[in-house]
């Protein structure tokens, strides 16, 4: 056996698929112990071609990426119809697996059944906690004690609802939580559309600070369109990158900070118009020593577009400055 075959092998008992010499049924059933519902090697962007997927949110768990996205119904739809979010992983960029759906819309009784939009899943003391937005009813949060699931409602309520994000007044503006954990501790959670927002979380990580309150973050410069939503929030070399969709169809931009809650200077777009999709929601995620960019598009063709949308991975690359450089988007992708 050599190095490249050594490795595998030693991923697929890792991750319990099954190994060489196995039957389909033996295969079958390990793939059923571990929830997993579906294998596949990808070819390129779209990443996900077996059902349509949007708003990815990444989490780095061991040897482990976890892609958390909503499911868009059916192809050729022209509205939001998302019933349920998914989760999908892989080790090598390629070789990626899809778990047993992990939480639907109607999980939380309170909330839009069909609004399953955009959301982070972050892990604290060992617990998986995922922050869920619908359309109009506000961020809920989910928790779990493995990433993949599954998760149920940790309140039985909203943690945000619109009452909560102030000066502005369309329903639809407590949508797409991005949550981080500083390194003294603090959880910071952001969310937003027409404007950003952020809160201080508790240690328990289902409640906010109420003496801290919620803030509307401040993104300063000229900005080239305006803020529109995707807040997603990461801290490199001690400075705090938000980065966000501008405009509509949407680019995404990014602007630095010193401190969480900013203020921020805005930077520039990183990534254009994402073809026919009129949003390009990201992640920024580091990955075994790579750094990676998460979007969608409306690639699945013929029935792809902006109701129907499919998640998409390229590189990400930073300035020795710190900055950003613009994304590529390819067809190629990065597992080939
Ligand atoms: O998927 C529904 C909404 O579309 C998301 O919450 C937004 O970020 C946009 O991608």
């Amino acid at each position: 056996m050599n190095l490249k075959q050594l490795t595998c092998f030693a991923g697929v008992i890792a991750l319990g698929i099954p190994a060489f010499g196995q039957t389909q049924s033996a295969k079958q059933e390990n793939f059923k112990e571990k929830n997993i519902i579906h294998t596949w090697e990808a070819k390129g962007n779209p990443i996900v071609t077996h059902k349509y997927t949007a708003d990815a949110a990444a989490l780095v768990h061991k040897d482990t990426l976890f892609i958390y996205t909503g499911e868009d119904f059916k192809g050729g739809q022209t509205g939001y119809n998302i019933l349920n979010w998914c989760v999908f992983a892989t080790t090598d960029m390629k070789h990626f697996w899809e778990y047993k759906t992990p939480l639907k819309a109607s999980d939380f009784k309170w909330g839009e059944q069909n609004a399953a939009w955009a959301s982070q899943v972050i892990e604290r003391n060992g617990k998986f906690y995922w922050y869920t937005s619908s359309q109009t009813t506000g961020i809920g949060v989910a928790v779990s004690d493995r990433p993949e699931g599954p998760f149920k409602d940790a309140l039985g309520k909203p943690l945000f609802t619109n009452n909560d994000s102030f000066g502005k007044t369309h329903s639809w503006r407590t949508i797409d939580p991005s949550v981080f954990i500083d390194d003294d501790g603090q959880a910071w959670i952001y969310w937003g559309n027409g404007a950003c927002w952020v809160a201080k979380l508790n240690e328990d990580m289902i409640s906010y600070d109420k003496d801290y309150g919620i803030k509307m973050v401040d993104i300063q410069g000229d900005m080239a369109f305006p803020f529109t939503e995707a807040p997603w929030i990461q801290k490199r070399n001690g400075k705090y990158l938000l980065s966000f969709a501008v405009g509509f169809p949407e680019r995404i931009a990014y602007a630095i900070g010193d401190k969480p809650e900013g203020p921020y200077q805005y930077q520039d777009i990183i990534n254009e118009i994402a073809g026919n999709s009129n949003t390009n929601h990201q992640a920024i995620i580091d990955f075994k020593g790579e750094s990676y960019f998460i979007y969608h598009n409306g690639g699945i063709q013929t029935d792809g577009g902006s109701f129907s949308r499919s998640i998409c991975i390229d590189k990400l690359e930073y300035n020795k400055d710190g900055t950003i450089k613009p994304v590529i988007m390819t067809t190629k992708g990065v597992g080939n």
